[in-house]
């Protein structure tokens, strides 16, 4: 045996890339040519001021919502994950801003913003965060399971990747009951190897599934920068099953707009699938357990938190086009801290689930017994 083989290779064979954000070149695989004014694309020229004043509040909220949740962890009232998403609110606020009846939205764990986005109120998510049970789910999921059916999101999951095979089903669903509408399923940069991720992208293709594939390409995955864990560009990926595919800065609500009405549109008039990478940045670490001290400058979070944050960038856009003035910005900031407060005086007034709710909102047949089709076994009968 050829000992030599299992000799360390020198470390110098893998030069890896210390405290660098990969930068990837604005690309698409569209022929449309990009509006070079975003808030002149057509779905931004429609807006109303007052549509464009709620897409600033939203991401208002979602920024408020967390910095109390954060006070909160801190305070030791939440316990378990707690996953920030500040800094990103764009993304979510952009894309389901677009959201048609029959649109669904799908997430992973760091999935506050979507919830808020998508219309949920704050007073079930923080004390959903507190573990109590009037929260989403009961108290039951915490952070990483906010979950509203009738909203059409679908959750908050906490296996990287896990949730999109699962949007591959929603969007199944939607065109097996031939309705025009489509599922955005978010991940973030870490999820792009997974194996189910591919899965997934090869039978959306295969079946012509109106599914958009967003990844919210943050540059870490956890401590590991994109650029030490990936190869190629990500939303690329998508050339291999003959997908659509296209790429955007999530700092800029207006350009998330118009990009994702772009490929919502292909999915909803000829249900092709797409896959859309939207570069973001998160200024907290991985969770608030991070310490957030050993694979990023302090330098490059300043740099994004003075130069690219997506609610001052919106804010200054607003303020440039007449339609927000400084005294309605702050009224709007002011009123999303105080609604953050009031979530968290509901949270802490609420009660724990007890004991024997832990039986209940396992399996569906149990809680539902009159409607139980299947003559399977439950696990616990
Ligand atoms: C299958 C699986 N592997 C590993 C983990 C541990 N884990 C949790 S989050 C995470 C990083 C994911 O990063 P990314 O997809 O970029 O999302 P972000 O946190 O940046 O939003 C990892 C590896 C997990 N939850 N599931
Ligand atoms: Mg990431």
């Amino acid at each position: 045996m050829n000992r030599a083989c299992f000799r360390a290779l020198p470390t110098k064979t893998f030069p890896l890339p210390t405290f660098k954000r990969l930068t990837v070149t604005k690309k698409t695989s569209t022929t449309a040519e990009k509006p070079v004014n975003f808030a002149q694309a057509p779905i931004n020229a429609a807006l109303t001021a007052a549509q464009k004043v709620d897409l600033f509040r939203t991401m208002v909220r979602i920024r408020r919502f967390e910095e109390r949740s954060l006070r909160a962890y801190q305070g030791k009232k939440i316990g378990g994950f707690l996953h920030l998403y500040i800094g990103q609110e764009a993304v979510a606020v952009g894309c389901c801003s677009l959201m048609g009846k029959d649109d669904h939205v799908i997430t992973a764990y760091r999935d506050h913003g979507h919830a808020i986005a998508v219309g949920m109120e704050l007073n079930p998510l923080m004390a959903e965060l507190y573990g109590k049970a009037t929260g989403c789910s009961k108290g039951k999921g915490g952070s990483m399971h906010y979950f509203a059916p009738d909203k059409n999101y679908w959750g908050g999951h906490g296996i990287v990747g896990g949730q999109i095979p699962l949007g591959a089903g929603l969007a199944y669903a939607v065109k097996y009951q031939g309705k025009k509408g489509a599922a955005m399923a978010f991940m973030g940069d870490g999820a792009v190897n997974q194996g189910a991720v591919h899965e997934a992208y090869n039978l959306a293709a295969l079946w012509k599934l109106p599914v958009i594939f967003v990844i919210e390409n943050n540059g870490y995955s956890m401590g590991t920068s994109q650029a030490r864990s990936s190869a190629g560009t990500l939303a690329k990926r998508a050339e291999g099953y003959d997908m659509a595919w296209g790429q955007c800065n999530g700092a800029d609500v207006y350009e998330v707009r118009a990009t994702m009405d772009r490929f919502l549109k292909l999915a909803h008039e000829k249900h092709e699938p797409a896959i859309v990478e939207i570069d973001t940045y998160r200024y907290r670490g991985h969770s608030v357990a991070d310490p957030d001290n050993t694979y990023r400058t302090k330098a490059e979070i300043e740099e994004y938190r003075n130069n690219k944050d997506p609610i001052q960038l919106f804010q200054k856009t607003l303020l440039a086009e007449g339609v927000l003035t400084e005294a309605t910005a702050a009224k709007i900031d002011e009123e999303a801290r105080a609604e953050s407060d009031h979530a968290a005086d509901f949270a802490e007034a609420s009660p724990f689930p007890t004991a024997a709710d832990i039986q209940t909102d396992v399996y569906w047949e149990a809680d539902h017994p009159a409607e139980r089709k299947s003559q399977g076994r439950l696990f616990f009968e």
